[in-house]
């Protein structure tokens, strides 16, 4: 082996090149440096998201034990069916027991392990590269890099991690169950000026019909939301896939929805213009500089104006 071919195994660029093969390796490969944080993908990241090919990236969250994953592997089949190549990011950024997680999502979507055109990867993040939303956006343009569309992003919770990473998704489906609740409060509150599509899933119970009523009504009503439609509601059972044909038909459509060029580009700005504050406000908190200026504001030491402009000043 001379030493140019050891550097190449060493240096994630050439990997990045790779991609667009179609060979799963060098995306293994790559997203396992994302999720260690390992510093040498720094360098590479103006060629990975320029080698970006555009594909739908979806977000699928809600609460635990929702069908989620049962609902993805449903989606999968489906796609697979619409000769889509799907990739599948799962992220739970409040746990540290993912990896029991890890397992659970696996045994779902064992029918797909075979299918080269599936690729699957369940992301520990320990928060490096500016947090977990940050690990998870890298690791979805990977994935389109090399060539996965749709990019479906399976996270659990309603938590503010879980709506930055439902920022990143041009399409976030919010998965919830029939005996909602006092949940619905929690969407309400949280999820639901992130969802573009609410799933009540396992349908076969009783009450999926009325619940899905319920927040029919309660959307059409909610504030907040008057530049956008509420969100479709539909009613699934991921186990039978009962309603998932609709469900990805309706994810479909999302995408479709922006006819022109133009509003096609002003939805991808929007979205990335949420996605960039939430990363940049966190890389802020973990900066020593914010925290100073923060101290000198909460001590009266400073004016919030003049903090703001001297943070950014430094930012520019
Ligand atoms: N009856 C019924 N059970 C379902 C349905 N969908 C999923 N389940 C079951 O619900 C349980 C949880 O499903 P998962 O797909 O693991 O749910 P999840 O939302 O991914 O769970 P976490 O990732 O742990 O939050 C499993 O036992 C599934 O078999 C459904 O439509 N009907
Ligand atoms: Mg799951």
């Amino acid at each position: 082996m001379s030493p140019q071919s050891v550097c190449a195994v060493d240096t994630p660029e050439p990997m990045i090149g790779e991609l667009a093969s179609g060979e799963r390796r060098p995306l293994a490969r790559l997203l396992t440096r994302i999720e260690n944080g390992d510093p040498s993908v720094r360098p590479a990241l103006p060629e990975l998201f320029a080698a970006g090919r555009g594909a739908h990236v979806v977000g699928i969250t809600g609460p635990p034990g929702s069908g989620k994953s049962t609902l993805v592997n449903a989606l999968i089949t489906e796609w697979r069916k619409r000769g889509r190549r799907v990739g599948i990011l799962a992220v739970d950024p409040s746990s540290p027991y993912t990896r029991g997680a890890i397992l659970g999502d696996r045994i779902r979507m064992m029918e797909h392990a075979a299918d080269r055109d599936v690729f699957m990867r369940s992301m520990a993040s320990r928060g490096e590269l500016g947090g977990v939303a940050a690990t998870t956006w890298i690791a979805a343009a990977a994935l389109d890099a090399a060539g996965y569309d749709p990019v479906l992003i399976e996270t659990v919770g309603a938590g503010q991690s879980e709506v930055e990473i439902a920022r990143l998704a041009e399409t976030t489906v919010v998965v919830e169950v029939p005996e909602m609740g006092d949940e619905v409060q929690a969407i309400k509150a949280g999820l639901l000026e992130v969802a573009d599509i609410i799933a009540v899933n396992k349908g076969d119970r009783p009450g999926a019909d009325r619940a899905a009523r319920q927040l029919r009504a309660m959307l059409s009503t909610a504030g907040g939301r008057v530049e956008r439609k509420p969100p479709p509601v539909m009613v699934t059972t991921a186990t039978t896939a009962d309603g998932v044909v609709a469900l990805a038909d309706a994810i479909d459509a999302h995408r479709s929805q922006a006819r022109t060029p133009v509003e096609a580009g002003e939805r991808a700005a929007n979205q990335v213009r949420r996605a960039l504050a939430d990363l940049a406000a966190t890389r802020a908190m973990a900066d020593a500089t914010w925290d100073r200026t923060i101290r000198a504001v909460a001590d009266r030491a400073l004016d919030p104006m003049t903090a703001a402009e001297r943070l950014l000043d430094g930012v520019g």
